[in-house]
């Protein structure tokens, strides 16, 4: 067969979170990208409202970060990162632990956020057992979380569907409330006032498990996969109070909201908590080349550092981690952000966004909207008896009209480049617009 021939048979590929029926009878393909455009195979220009899934925050394409990748291809395609190292791990890890708060200073690297976020569970569950308090081996999440695909992540997520059908996961793992309130808090621009005591859930899991078996607590500082659901004023930073009162660690997963998504660097600096591991991915290297990172507080890596020198401290790690190429595209992309100061650009068009993104509210079905930094979120009323088809109407008829938005449930998701320029987020808005006039 050539590989046309083969390119035209779709049946061999198991797609991921895919209808694969649908998809198969009525394909989309994108067959090259540049800057804020995906170009289709019937040769139209898509406006990339979501930088593909959230990752590719420089844009597509950009010279820079390929001619890095291609160079490092030649030079070194592979090392091993076990007992064995080059040179840009190092540098790498130096950069991103000079880009966070202290004390958050060392960084272990994986290759996807599912892969972040297991590597962070075990080693808060190995760091207490490295304190003496092997007791602490409860895991708690929050309903409506996201962490990957893992049986970590989805032990600690908090979405059904990702769940109900793997069995028993992790035992041990209990959840905090989410903080949705429609109720309250309907088309809220930005952090919602009402809520921060939804933090003190966590004060009534505690007292249902006891703090002596509870070793960590992972949230993502906005929590985007679910609908993006913004957290309340004061929220995180008295998550952050009860977890140090109980000397449980916290954990932010970053993966998204990691490197400019809210026109800092890190969610860490945009709501000024520290929490004690951040798991991070996809912006890392915009999305060029998987690449995660765990970034631990020198509270966390100096308690595994008291076994015989000649020992392994951390019995983890993966065959890729460090790879030497996501290393070089890691390192090109941070250069792209520090030139082109985009991981703050953000905070200069957040306003734009938020105005254009509120302009929407009352269109049909439209009953809630949602933003921060450059995340936005529309919530569509579900059509009885039919949830998620409403939405999924949504996100085909923008891919007719050159415009990729990602759905969940009934709720339109939004998070663009942060290379985006106002002519293209007026764009995005126009299209969303007329196409809410358009569907059932
Ligand atoms: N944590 C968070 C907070 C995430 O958003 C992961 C972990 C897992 O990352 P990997 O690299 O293993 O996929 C994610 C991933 C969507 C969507 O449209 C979100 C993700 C992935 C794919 C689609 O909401 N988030």
């Amino acid at each position: 067969m050539t590989s046309a021939q083969y390119s035209n048979n779709l049946e061999a590929f198991w797609m991921p979170f895919t209808a694969n029926r649908q998809f198969k009878q009525n394909p989309r393909m994108l067959v090259a990208a540049k800057d804020m455009h995906y170009t289709s195979a019937d040769g139209r220009q898509i406006l990339d409202g979501t930088a593909g899934l959230w990752c590719v925050n420089a844009g597509h394409g950009r010279p820079k970060i390929v001619e890095a990748v291609s160079k490092q291809v030649a030079e070194l395609d592979y090392a091993p990162a076990f007992q064995m190292g080059h040179p840009k791990a190092f540098e790498l890890a130096a950069r991103l632990a000079a880009m966070m708060p202290k004390p958050l200073d060392h960084v272990f690297f994986t290759n996807s956020g599912s892969e972040s976020v297991d590597t962070a569970l075990k080693i808060a569950l190995a760091y207490h057992r490295a304190k003496g308090n092997g007791t602490k081996y409860r895991l708690l999440g929050r309903e409506r979380g996201y962490h990957g695909v893992g049986f970590g992540g989805i032990s600690v997520g908090g979405i059904s569907g990702n769940r109900k059908t793997f069995g028993t996961m992790l035992t041990g793992v209990d959840h905090i409330r989410h903080t949705h309130d429609l109720a309250h808090n309907a088309f809220t621009r930005g952090q919602p006032e009402y809520g921060a005591d939804f933090a003190d859930d966590l004060e009534k899991v505690i007292a249902l498990h006891d703090a002596s078996n509870i070793a960590a607590l992972i949230v993502e500082p906005v929590a985007c996969s679910t609908g993006v659901l913004v957290p309340p004023k004061g929220y995180l930073k008295r998550l952050r109070e009860i977890c140090d009162k109980h000397d449980i660690l916290l954990i932010f997963d970053e993966v998204i909201t990691g490197f400019g998504r809210l026109g800092t660097p890190f969610a860490v600096d945009y709501f000024d908590v520290i929490p004690d591991l951040v798991t991070t991915a996809k912006g890392l290297t915009s999305g060029v080349v998987p690449m995660g990172a765990v970034f631990a507080s020198s509270k966390i890596y100096e308690a595994f550092m008291n076994a015989p020198e000649n020992t392994i401290e951390l019995f983890h790690g993966y065959t890729y981690s460090a790879h030497p190429v996501a290393c070089a595209a890691a390192l090109a992309t941070l250069d792209v952000y520090a030139e082109e100061g985009l991981l703050t650009r953000v905070s200069e068009i957040a306003q734009y966004w938020e105005d254009g993104l509120h302009s929407l509210k009352g269109l049909p079905h439209v009953i809630d909207i949602r933003n921060l930094g450059l995340i936005g979120a529309i919530e569509l009323e579900p059509i009885p008896g039919a949830p998620t088809k409403r939405a999924f109407q949504a996100f085909l008829k923008a891919y007719e009209s050159n415009l990729m938005v990602r759905t969940t449930g009934d709720i339109i998701a939004l998070s663009p480049p942060l290379i985006i320029e106002k002519s293209q987020i007026d764009e995005i808005f126009d299209t969303l617009s007329s196409l809410l006039k358009q569907i059932d």
